[in-house]
């Protein structure tokens, strides 16, 4: 596709690579990027175009890469710069871009700036690249949570605290604060000259890697950059910053993109990232697909999971976060995925191979930026129970590690991962004797694999499908029902129970559907109004384009437990 600027991002089916669990080619029980260069071929086979690799830069790898010691280096357990440079090309020879992973808050305390600050006796003249205090402030953050900054006393030589973003190893990198104050000196204004010299390490870093032909990059903590104990101040003016860089990047490089690490806060303005990223720990993903049994997020609501075999959830909470993302900006693109390296797997606890097809067919077939967490094509699952590796626990009931799993590849030692010892592998592999392989799906038309390729093909060579095309709900719960392009009608039937939807539904309350990416309801739920319909009596249920466990009798679609349906329908040709 040869789209201008960053318009590529739009028609973007993405790939999660968790480095450290791809592929070992060295056999010191780690994945590298070598491994992943080895395996270009599975990739490009899935129809993905774009690679998001979780971070790859130096460190010592306390919270598993966030934590950064150098910018501008490879870690050594990854390969080289020289690794990634051919790497990019070659994902580009198959049509895929790379997009790194940008942890552009904070640092490693093994940071050679922080190393600096920490041995000194007081303020950097050149402006502190960190956030120090002598005395314990008045002022602080109200909760005490990861994610939330608190003060970290000083190991020393310098006496007193710094800031933490994250973990205590994370120190907050300085782009100063909302209302500067006389009394609280730390409180640096947001031109200071170490919040200055940090804009400007973000710049060099960004150029660097761009000029090493990546695409652009997903930034961590997007909006944890300038500070104050209200963060909804800070956004504000972080937004302002990421604008700098923006406007920066659409004069020097025009088709490079940044994707924030959540929703971008609307301060007014323009919107300085290219997505909103609707993340798995976050409601919106959550109540679709978190069952609960790769533990309790303290800050989730706690609710059932629309795609679940229950049939307990409902889908409004996910469409109210859509919809608000797409207020006054109907064609942002929205990155919605099948799972990422923060919690848990679609596959997760009791939910069975034969009942991710609703999941899958949602994912690839709504308006969404979709992004397949590697393993998720073969149905991996979530290994629960496994130990704290690189700060995958962030609390008793939260441990990512079950997600971050070697990929299993075939048959052999570790499951072709690596030719290491088991007991030297990053994570263990997942011991289920039936755990799915790429080997063993390869070649199987009814595997994940084969469902997960023919899907993504499917929407590649379907406009109706992707993210440009209008979405209309047509029924709210079970089953879920929308009508994509005007031409393509989705049902699904998530639960174990059957479901029945009545066409007349869809017939007699077909809306016009004019805006472009604008996400309107009709049927069950409220604010219908998308117009009295032109040509109504024109709508109907056409060619079953894929199904399963669904039948058409009498004038409604009757589905199956764990049934899905994608249909053309007909439309008058006033209509087109
Ligand atoms: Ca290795």
């Amino acid at each position: 596709m040869a789209a201008m600027g960053r318009e590529w991002l739009a028609d973007a089916v993405m790939y999660e690579i968790y480095p450290q669990s791809f592929a070992d080619s060295d056999g010191d029980g780690v994945g590298d990027l070598r491994g992943v260069i080895d395996r270009l071929d599975h990739i490009a086979s899935l129809g993905v175009n774009v690679i998001w690799f979780n971070p790859c830069f130096a460190s010592p790898f306390v919270d598993a890469g966030y934590d950064v010691s150098d910018y501008l280096t490879i870690a050594p357990r990854y390969g080289t710069n020289e690794d990634m440079a051919e790497l990019v090309v070659k994902a580009r020879q198959k049509g895929i871009r790379v997009l790194l992973d940008l942890v552009a808050g904070h640092t490693s305390i093994e940071h050679p700036w922080f190393r600096k600050e920490l041995a000194a006796d007081g303020p950097d003249p050149e402006g502190d690249r960190y956030i120090w205090c002598e005395e314990l402030p008045v002022r602080s953050w109200k909760r005490d949570m990861p994610g939330t900054p608190a003060w970290v006393r000083s190991p020393g030589p310098r006496r007193g605290y710094y800031l933490k973003n994250f973990y205590d190893e994370q120190p907050a990198l300085n782009f100063g604060w909302v209302g500067a104050s006389p009394d609280e000196p730390w409180r640096d204004p947001i031109d200071a000259p170490g919040p200055r010299r940090n804009r400007q390490a973000l710049r060099d870093i960004i150029a660097y890697w761009l000029g090493l032909g990546v695409a652009g990059f997903r930034v961590d903590m997007a909006f944890s950059l300038v500070k104050d104990e209200e963060l909804a101040q800070g956004y504000a003016e972080t937004v302002e910053l990421w604008r700098e860089i923006r406007s920066w990047l659409e004069a020097d490089h025009p088709d490079a993109v940044l994707i924030p690490e959540g929703g971008e806060p609307r301060t007014g303005g323009s919107l300085a990232f290219d997505a909103d990223f609707f993340l798995v720990i976050k409601d919106a993903h959550a109540s679709l697909f978190n069952n609960h049994y790769a533990g309790r997020l303290p800050f989730q609501a706690p609710r059932e999971p629309f795609f679940d075999a229950e049939g307990k959830g409902s889908t409004r909470p996910f469409l109210d976060a859509w919809n608000g993302a797409r207020q006054g900006h109907p064609d942002r693109p929205i990155i919605l995925a099948t799972a990422d390296h923060d919690f848990d797997r679609l596959r997760c606890g009791p939910r069975t191979p034969d009942q991710l097809g609703t999941a899958l067919i949602f994912l690839f077939t709504w308006g969404n930026v979709p992004c397949l967490y590697y393993g998720d094509e073969i149905g991996m699952r979530y290994v629960p129970g496994l130990p704290n590796v690189e700060g995958s626990i962030c609390n008793p009931g939260y441990n990512r590690a079950g997600c971050r799993t070697p990929m299993q590849w075939d048959d052999g030692v570790n499951a072709g991962f690596s030719t290491a010892d088991p007991s030297r592998l990053y994570l263990p592999i997942d011991p289920d004797p039936d755990r799915p392989t790429v080997a063993a799906q390869e070649n199987d038309p009814d595997s994940t694999l084969a469902f997960v390729r023919k899907l993504i093909a499917l929407r590649r060579a379907t406009p109706a499908l992707g993210t440009r095309a209008s979405t209309r709900v047509v029924n709210e719960g079970y089953p879920f029902a929308y009508v994509r392009g005007g031409t393509h009608l989705v049902v699904l039937n998530p639960r174990r129970e059957p479901a029945t939807l009545d066409i007349s539904e869809i017939v007699g309350e077909t809306g016009t559907e004019t805006t472009t990416g604008a996400t309107t309801t009709t049927g069950t739920a409220s604010g219908a109004g998308s117009g009295a319909g032109s040509g109504a009596a024109d709508f109907t249920v056409g060619e079953p384009i894929w199904t399963s466990g669904v039948t058409e009798q009498n004038g409604e679609l009757r589905l199956d437990g764990f049934a899905y349906g994608i249909f053309a329908t007909s439309r008058s040709a006033s209509d087109a």
